[in-house]
C-alpha cells in the first residue's frame, strides 16, 4: 500500500487530521490498533474549546455537536463551603466553551471517514516506522494477522501517550520532559441529571472533586483519590457520600445520586516531547503531549497540533511550500508549554498534597480567593480554559 499521509491512531487527533485532509485533497490512511466497538466507547473528554469546535465545524462534522452539544458561560469555583462562578463572556469579550463527549465526536468522525473519507483500517497496529528521515517512510502494521507496509511521503504519528511514533526518533533527536502528580483520578459516569448547570471544581476538604456532565441525563464526575488506588475498591454508595462531603457548601445544593453505569481510575502526569517532528515524521496530540485533566486541555490540544498539519500539509499540496510545515513544532510547543503550565496550576491549586502539608493547603486557598476577588486574576484562569488563540 502507499498514501501521501500515513497516520497512526484513530483517536480524535487521526480521524480529525484525516477529515481536515480529505477537505483538501491530500490522500491518507489511517490505521487504528484496537477495534471500532472500543474506540468508540473509551471514556475521556468532555470540554471543547471554542477552536475545537470551530475545527470541527470547519470538516462538516459538527453537525450533532451543534445540536446536542451544551453551551456554557463559566464555571463555578467551590472551596471554604462556597461557590463562586466565573463568568467566561464577561471575561474573555465572549467566549464560551462546550460539553460533548470525546466518545461522540469519534463515533461521529468515524461514521464520515467510513461513508466517504480515506482508508480506516480497525484492529490495524503499526509495530514500526522505517526511514523516517528520508524522502520516502514506511510503516510497517500488522492487519488481520499478517504484517505488511504502507509506503509515505510523510507519517503523522497519532498513537496517543503509548504509542509507538516516539520511540522513531533516534537517540539525542529529542528530549522529554515529564512531571508524575501524587494522586489519581477516580471518574464515573452515572444516570443521574446533572446537579448543576456549569462544571464545579471543587477543593474540598478531603480533597478534589470535578462535577461534569454529558447529557441533560448523563452526569459525569470524578474524585481525587490516592495513586495506587482500585476502583473496585471503591462501592457506589462510598463515591457519592465522598463526592458529596467535597461538593458540600453553606446554603441550598444537594448533590443528586443515581446508577453508576463506569467506574474507573485515571493516573496524572504532565509529558512534552520536543521536537514534534523528526524528519517526515511528525507527532500529534498525546503522542508528543499528555497534561492532567484538570484543565481540559488534552483533546483541545490535540485538536490544535491537526489544525496545524493540516494547514501545512494543504500549503504543501496547493503551493508545493513546506514553510508551515517547517514551522509545525515551533508553532505547536508555545501552545503546548501554555497548556501544560495552566493545567500544572489548575491541578496544583486544586488537589489536597497527600502529606497534607496545612501551609500548601492555605497558600491554595490564597490563590483561589485571588481568582474570585480579582478580576484581572479571573480573566486569566477564563482565558485560558476556553482556549488561547491559535496563531498560524
Ligand atoms: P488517543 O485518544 O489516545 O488516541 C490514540 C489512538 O491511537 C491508537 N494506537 C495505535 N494505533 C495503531 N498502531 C499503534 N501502535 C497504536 N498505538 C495506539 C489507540 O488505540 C488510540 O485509538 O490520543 P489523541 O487522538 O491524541 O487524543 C487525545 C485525547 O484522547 C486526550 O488528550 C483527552 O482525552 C484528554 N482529556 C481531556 N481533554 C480535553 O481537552 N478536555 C477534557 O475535558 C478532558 N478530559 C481527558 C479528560 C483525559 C482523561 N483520561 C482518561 C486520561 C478526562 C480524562 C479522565
Ligand atoms: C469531563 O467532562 O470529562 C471533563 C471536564 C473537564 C475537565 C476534565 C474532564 O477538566
Amino acid at each position: 500500500m502507499r498514501t501521501t499521509v500515513g497516520i497512526i491512531g484513530g483517536g480524535p487527533a487521526g480521524l480529525l487530521l484525516a477529515r481536515l485532509l480529505h477537505r483538501t485533497g491530500v490522500d491518507c490512511v489511517v490505521m487504528e490498533s484496537r477495534t471500532r466497538e472500543y474506540a468508540e466507547q473509551r471514556q475521556r473528554a468532555g470540554m471543547l474549546e471554542q477552536g475545537t469546535v470551530d475545527a470541527l465545524r470547519e470538516c462538516d462534522a459538527a453537525g450533532r455537536l451543534d445540536a446536542e452539544g451544551l453551551i456554557h458561560h463559566g464555571i463555578e469555583l467551590r472551596f471554604d463551603r462556597e461557590r463562586h462562578h466565573i463568568d467566561f463572556p464577561a471575561l474573555t469579550g465572549g467566549r464560551t466553551v462546550t460539553i460533548y463527549a470525546q466518545t461522540e465526536i469519534v463515533k461521529d468522525l468515524i461514521a464520515f471517514q467510513l461513508a466517504d473519507g480515506p482508508p480506516l483500517l480497525f484492529e490495524a497496529e503499526a509495530i514500526a516506522i522505517e526511514k523516517p528521515d528520508s524522502d520516502a517512510p514506511v510503516v510497517r502494521f500488522v492487519h488481520e494477522g499478517r504484517e505488511q507496509t504502507l509506503s509515505c511521503d510523510y507519517v503523522v504519528g497519532c498513537d496517543g501517550s503509548h504509542g509507538i511514533a516516539r520511540d522513531a526518533f533516534p537517540d539525542g533527536a529529542s528530549h522529554t520532559y515529564a512531571h508524575d502528580y501524587p494522586y489519581s483520578w477516580l471518574g464515573i459516569l452515572a444516570d443521574v441529571p446533572p446537579s448543576c448547570e456549569e462544571l464545579i471544581y471543587a477543593r474540598g476538604d478531603g480533597g478534589f472533586a470535578l462535577h461534569s456532565m454529558r447529557s441533560p441525563s448523563v452526569s459525569r464526575l470524578y474524585l481525587q483519590v490516592p495513586n495506587g488506588t482500585v476502583a473496585d475498591d471503591w462501592p457506589d454508595e462510598r463515591i457519592w457520600d465522598e463526592l458529596a462531603a467535597r461538593f458540600a457548601i453553606d446554603g441550598d445544593w444537594r448533590l443528586e445520586r443515581g446508577p453508576v453505569t463506569s467506574k474507573s481510575v485515571t493516573t496524572m502526569r504532565s509529558y512534552v516531547h520536543e521536537p514534534m517532528r523528526y524528519g517526515r515524521l511528525f507527532l500529534a496530540g498525546d503522542a508528543a503531549h499528555i497534561v492532567p485533566p484538570t484543565g481540559a486541555k488534552g483533546l483541545n490540544l490535540a485538536v490544535s497540533d491537526v489544525r496545524v498539519l493540516a494547514r501545512g500539509f494543504a500549503a504543501l499540496h496547493r503551493t508545493g511550500s513546506a514553510q508551515l510545515l517547517d514551522r509545525y513544532s515551533e508553532l505547536c510547543l508555545d501552545r503546548v508549554w501554555q497548556a501544560t503550565r495552566f493545567s500544572y496550576d489548575m491541578t496544583r491549586m486544586l488537589h489536597a498534597q497527600p502529606d497534607g502539608d496545612v501551609f500548601d493547603h492555605r497558600v491554595q486557598l490564597a490563590r483561589l480567593r485571588r481568582i474570585t476577588a480579582s478580576r484581572h486574576a479571573a480573566a486569566e484562569l477564563a482565558a485560558n480554559y476556553t482556549g488561547l488563540p491559535l496563531s498560524l
